[in-house]
């Protein structure tokens, strides 16, 4: 069992932007791909790269999250492997709440510093990717690094959402948090074929391995005020320290806002997807919970569709959709780049009957819907003849049962929508 390295798992702050899918639960239990929960991305990458002592950081815990690590990530009683949650917590000497990602850390370090290891491996919890970070840690020490940042080539459109980096023989010589201008200046040199798709800026990924020893003395005592990794802690050691570059070439998206996550979801049902759940030297791990397959009554047209297990779809029609668990869809009801995210319970034949009986929708989406261009969160009762159409002609809005950004609809979890409702 690797021993020199620990992971810690950046869990999300306010989770302002993925809202309203962070209103009930931590970002890192948010569901995707209709089976897992994002945590379950880094923690997955960590395992497939032997690095199997991890701690989640996250700013409010959740019963979902605490279930999902619990119940998913057990490991035999002879290994050292753990995933623990650590969420910020009042103490006598400090009454606040992580005020960043190094603070974050930062706050947590009395629970880290009893593992042993000689370096910290430092992950967002909001990306999509499948890296081996072994081959960074070779890499790191390599170079003989202080630290490595893991960079990824980036377009300009994109350059000013991260950090960008200038480097000389993999040695990272300036770094600029979120460029607003004068982008020109931070041009790399990154390959023949990056080059040609348009990627000149080197980016950070947000993924740093520190040696450890520097990790517990940046954050205790050189820089014991900064809150911030990306804003403070990297670009004020590009010029005291070694920090290397990791360049990746791979696939790896940002999955930080409502936008970004719907698109990567929907992207999963494209005929070869980008991120890859197929590959099983890089498996996705999550919660295996023993559900029936999925059942089709009736006549289903599905085309580009992920659909998961323990869903049952009467006659519907579903074009570019994510299904998530125990999802049931009514009959005739049309779906299309919907990522519906399914239920935590099947309703009783006996609920049903009393659902019926009150006039309440029952769990799941009615029958004669039409649905397009929306995230259903969980447990979401969405009555008959209910039309919910996404688009950019919508306004951004926010209200108990629905908010929409940036075209997106969401409807909220659990939020129940009469028959006929229409957005
Ligand atoms: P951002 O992603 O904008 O940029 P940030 O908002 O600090 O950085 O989030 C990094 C990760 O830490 C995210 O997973 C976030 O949810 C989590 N996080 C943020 N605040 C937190 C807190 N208080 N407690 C716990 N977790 C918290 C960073 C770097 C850029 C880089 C991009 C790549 O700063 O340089 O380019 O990541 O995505
Ligand atoms: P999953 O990992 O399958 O998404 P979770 O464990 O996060 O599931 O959620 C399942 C949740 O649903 C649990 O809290 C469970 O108690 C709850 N649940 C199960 N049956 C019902 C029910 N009939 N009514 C309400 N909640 C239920």
């Amino acid at each position: 069992m690797n021993q020199e390295i620990l992971s810690v798992i950046l869990g999300g702050g306010a989770g302002t932007r993925l809202f309203p899918l962070t209103a009930t639960r931590s970002k890192p239990a948010v569901p995707i791909a209709g089976k897992y929960r994002l945590v379950d991305i880094p923690i997955s990458n960590c395992l497939n790269s032997d690095m199997s002592r991890m701690f989640v950081l996250t700013m409010f815990n959740s019963a979902s999250l605490n279930r999902h690590i619990k119940n998913t990530y057990r490991f035999s009683a002879f290994s050292t492997a753990f995933v623990d949650i650590l969420a910020a917590e009042q103490t006598p000497d400090n009454p606040a709440w992580f005020q960043g990602t190094a603070d974050a850390v930062r706050q947590c370090l009395r629970h880290i510093n009893p593992f042993p290891s000689e370096y910290v491996l430092i992950l967002s919890g909001d990306q999509l990717y499948q890296i081996d970070f072994q081959a960074m840690l070779r890499n790191h020490k390599e170079r003989g690094a202080d630290i490595t940042i893991a960079t990824i080539p980036v377009s300009e459109k994109e350059a000013s959402e991260f950090g960008i980096l200038k480097q000389e023989d993999g040695i990272v010589k300036s770094f600029i948090e979120k460029p607003k201008s004068g982008l020109e200046d931070w041009v790399s040199d990154t390959g023949d074929r990056m080059r040609s798709m348009g990627k000149v800026y080197l980016a950070s990924m947000g993924i740093y391995i520190f040696n450890r020893k520097l990790l517990f003395d940046l954050l205790q005592n050189e820089n014991k005020d900064s809150a911030d990794f990306g804003k403070e802690i990297i670009p004020q050691s590009i010029h005291k320290y070694k920090v290397a570059s990791y360049q990746y070439e791979g696939y790896w998206e940002d999955i930080g806002n409502i936008k970004a996550f719907y698109d990567a979801n929907l992207a999963l049902t494209n005929e070869i997807p980008d991120f890859n759940l197929y590959d099983v030297s890089h498996a996705i791990y999550t919660r295996p919970r023993m559900l029936p397959p999925v059942k089709y009554n009736g006549s289903t047209h599905t085309s580009h569709a992920l659909v998961a297990e323990g869903s049952i779809i009467n006659s519907a029609t579903i074009d570019r959709c994510v299904i998530g668990i125990r999802s049931r869809v009514g009959q005739d009801s049309y779906l299309s780049n919907t990522y519906l995210m399914g239920n935590d319970y099947y309703e009783s034949l006996e609920h049903i009957a009393i659902a019926k009986e009150s006039g309440t929708p029952l769990i799941g989406i009615g029958e004669r819907c039409v649905i397009q261009g929306a995230i259903i969160d969980k447990d979401c009762r969405i009555g008959n003849d209910v039309k919910i159409s996404g688009g950019s002609h919508l306004a951004d809005t926010d209200n108990k049962l629905y908010a929409v950004k940036e075209g997106v609809v969401v409807i909220k979890k659990g939020a129940i929508l009469p028959d006929g409702f229409t957005i």
